[in-house]
């Protein structure tokens, strides 16, 4: 992991926060949220404004470009976001520590999802029966995120196939839904209130049974913020793009292709996630020791087109792909 800490900086002093739960720290976010409460009332006084914050995407920090998440032993290693708006190197001087607790959590079984609506993507694990939830409480960079009391939902996962577990906005609402491949099908449980109550299971996909999950995602392309349907289709990427995902039923227009040379990349390895903040989704790899991503460079209802390879990292070859997050 030393060489990894290299890709951008090293920063062995990190905070290392503990994911168990702290009555003080949990009071500062109750207070938290209620100051957050009261901003979220003014706000309905300037509808307009109201709007546009509503309709961006979400990362880690808040804001819309993805940070570079790593679990490193008991912790995961975050990278910020502060350039990735000019196309070029991503990330900030330093990854830091956060959480604790982590070293024998399988990394397949961990998702970062915005929840709540609140553009900080919240920490997800399938655990069990259920998902343990800890929201993102709002902190600066290199704070604290997780000091909330986690909270389980859902149920019936025992068994379930992490890699088989998406989560991404396929209403449009804001929120993250829930998809699963159950059996030969794609279904995804709409996110009913803060990821605490789900809708009935809606059918998203028919065949998918003998495909590889690591070689379907779910993000948005062509930012509308509902996620298209993407999936590795020999050397190419087929995209179902998300034309009515906001009324509920079957979401997908006419399927379409882009990008060529994938056919013996390793999916693990490929992300699709918001690395410049125009809140469509590029390209990312891990390609042997590197990280680069190729920016969206325009997408809509029937293509996606590519930019030339953006460096985003060294030293990631004996790296596990499964415990690298764009959050
Ligand atoms: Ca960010
Ligand atoms: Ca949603
Ligand atoms: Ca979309
Ligand atoms: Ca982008």
């Amino acid at each position: 992991m030393t060489s990894m800490n290299t890709a951008a900086g090293t920063n062995p002093a990190g905070p290392r926060a503990s994911r168990t739960f702290r009555g003080l720290r949990a009071l500062a976010l109750g207070l938290t949220a209620l100051a957050l409460g009261l901003t979220g009332t003014a706000a309905t006084t300037a509808p307009a404004a109201a709007s546009a914050w509503t309709a961006r995407g979400s990362s880690f920090d808040g804001d819309r470009l993805a940070e570079l998440v790593a679990k490193d032993g008991d912790s995961f290693r975050i990278w910020q976001n502060i350039n990735g708006d000019d196309w070029e190197w991503p990330w900030g001087s330093t990854g830091k520590l956060h959480g604790s607790g982590w070293s024998g959590v399988n990394p397949a079984t961990v998702y970062f999802a915005d929840l709540d609506g609140d553009h900080y993507k919240d920490l997800v694990q399938l655990d069990g029966d259920s998902f343990r939830v800890w929201k993102h409480n709002g902190a600066l960079f290199g704070g604290n995120p997780w000091t909330g009391q986690p909270f389980r939902t859902g149920g019936g996962w025992s068994g379930a196939n992490p890699s088989a577990v998406w989560f991404a906005d396929i209403n449009g609402d804001g929120t993250a839904d829930l998809i699963h491949r159950y059996g030969d099908e794609l279904h995804y449980f709409p996110n009913l209130g803060g990821g605490t109550s789900w809708g009935a299971p809606v059918t998203i996909g028919y065949g998918y049974g003998g495909s590889d999950p690591r070689a379907i995602w779910f993000a948005d392309l062509d930012g509308d913020h509902r996620a298209e349907r993407i999936e590795r289709f020999g050397d190419t990427f087929m995209v179902g793009p998300n034309t009515t995902g906001g009324a509920g039923g079957w979401p997908w227009g006419t399927v379409y292709f882009t990008g060529s040379g994938w056919s013996g990349q390793d999916p693990s390895g490929i992300w699709f996630a918001d690395i410049t903040g125009d809140d469509r989704a590029d390209l990312v790899q891990k390609h042997g020791d590197a990280l680069r991503y190729f920016p969206n460079n325009g997408s809509d209802h029937q293509h996606t087109s590519w930019s030339a390879a953006v460096g985003a990292g060294n030293g990631w070859y004996a790296a596990d792909p499964k415990g690298i997050y764009f959050a």
